[in-house]
């Protein structure tokens, strides 16, 4: 903690709008920090000033604009339906150039602005279409199931302004369910939304297609049957519902069959998103409990997609999401990890170059160097 406080006031500086801004710089090597195993990592935390989590990168005119979860620090157990992670509301990160300055700008959303909404801000996205911002949020509803606890709705908030402050529609998405959406729009303008995160993120519950409260908080016990899908969902053109019923979004190994509930290294467990490149469309997503960020590749925005490989190996902490953009010409991975707390629900977001090989295979990332 010692050296989190000084990044902070050596790195800080008030603008004239009252945000902070937090330059990133290099310690010398021999201050450089270190992982708890003494290893060195791979890339620094974006901010220092607030815990920040799960980074949804976009490019809005020219801008890098960062959709984090805002981590606080509640003195909740960790346990698998993640109650640790008790956010309360957004915040976006903003910056002209990667490298440069970031600004975390003010609350963008809070919950006790949501109406329908309980407890638990998770993963957020944004888009953008004709003048307005869209904020799309997870967050636990006042529906409660056998733990009594509320269950996870996809809302959205719209603002003129990329960083907010954004306004709740006063109820969720219909048919929306589970958690972390990520809305990709294709090059023919038509936008979907991927979405879905099993155990604390209930996708399991959803299993027969209606929501059962009194069903399992794993998708442990199934290891011979194919695994659990994240969703993918069209949206209507106002980009505030859904123009069709959640579809699976499946997974195919490398011998076409889909993989299986038992292949923890390969199987969807939350953190969906979707990037083009070279006319491929890269589902990628974090396997959870063996803490990888996976890609896997199709020809359409529904899939089946063909599983390829690891993106980024395990992180410091237990969860693992990310976002992917392309700017100035190359190719970025937002990440995160507990570089400045070492607690799972404290995160500090990162970035780093992500490379392609010529065939469009991407060699995997150690978010630690030797
Ligand atoms: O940050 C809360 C939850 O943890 C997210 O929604 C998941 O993706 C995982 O990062």
């Amino acid at each position: 903690m010692r050296f989190t406080l000084a990044l902070t006031l050596a790195g800080a500086a008030i603008t004239a709008s009252g945000t902070i801004a937090i330059a990133q710089h290099s310690a010398p090597a021999s201050k450089e920090p270190r992982s708890p195993e003494g290893k060195r990592y791979l890339s620094q935390p974006l901010v220092t000033s607030i815990y920040t989590a799960d980074p949804s990168a976009h490019v809005f005119n020219g801008k890098i604009y960062v959709y984090p979860s805002h981590d606080i620090d509640v003195k909740i157990a960790d346990d698998d339906l993640g109650n640790q992670y008790a956010m309360r509301d957004y915040r976006v990160l903003s910056m002209d150039r990667i490298g440069g300055p970031v600004t975390v700008n003010p609350v963008a959303l809070d919950v006790k602005d949501v109406p329908w909404a309980s407890q638990q801000m998770w993963a957020p996205d944004a888009a953008y279409k004709n003048g307005t911002y869209f904020l799309y949020f997870p967050v636990r509803d006042k529906q409660l199931d056998k733990n009594g606890l509320g269950t996870f709705r996809i809302g959205v908030a719209t603002s003129k302004s990329p960083t907010g402050p954004f306004k709740a529609d006063p109820k969720p998405i219909a048919g929306s369910y589970s958690m972390d959406p990520a809305v990709f729009t294709d090059a023919d303008g038509k936008s979907y939304m991927y979405f879905g995160g099993i155990w604390g993120g209930q996708l399991q519950r959803w299993a027969t297609g209606t929501f059962d409260p009194n069903g399992s908080d794993t998708d442990l016990g199934k290891d011979d049957q194919p695994a659990l899908s994240g969703k993918i969902a069209r949206l209507n053109p106002d980009m505030k519902s859904f123009a069709e019923a959640p579809r699976d979004v499946q997974i195919l190994d490398e011998a076409g069959k889909p993989v299986l509930g038992g292949d923890h290294e390969k199987r969807f467990f939350e953190a969906s998103w979707v990037f083009t490149r070279g006319g491929k469309y890269y589902y990628t997503y974090s396997t959870g409990d063996t803490h990888f960020l996976n890609y896997a590749t199709g020809d359409n925005p529904y899939g089946p997609f063909t599983y390829k490989g690891h993106i980024l190996k395990p992180v410091q902490g237990w969860t693992s999401h990310h976002s992917i953009i392309e700017w100035n010409k190359k190719w970025w991975l937002f990440y995160a990890d507990t570089q400045l707390s070492n607690k799972n629900h404290l995160r500090n977001v990162k970035v780093t170059e992500l490379k392609f090989a010529a065939d469009g295979s991407i060699p995997t990332i150690d978010p630690f160097v030797n």
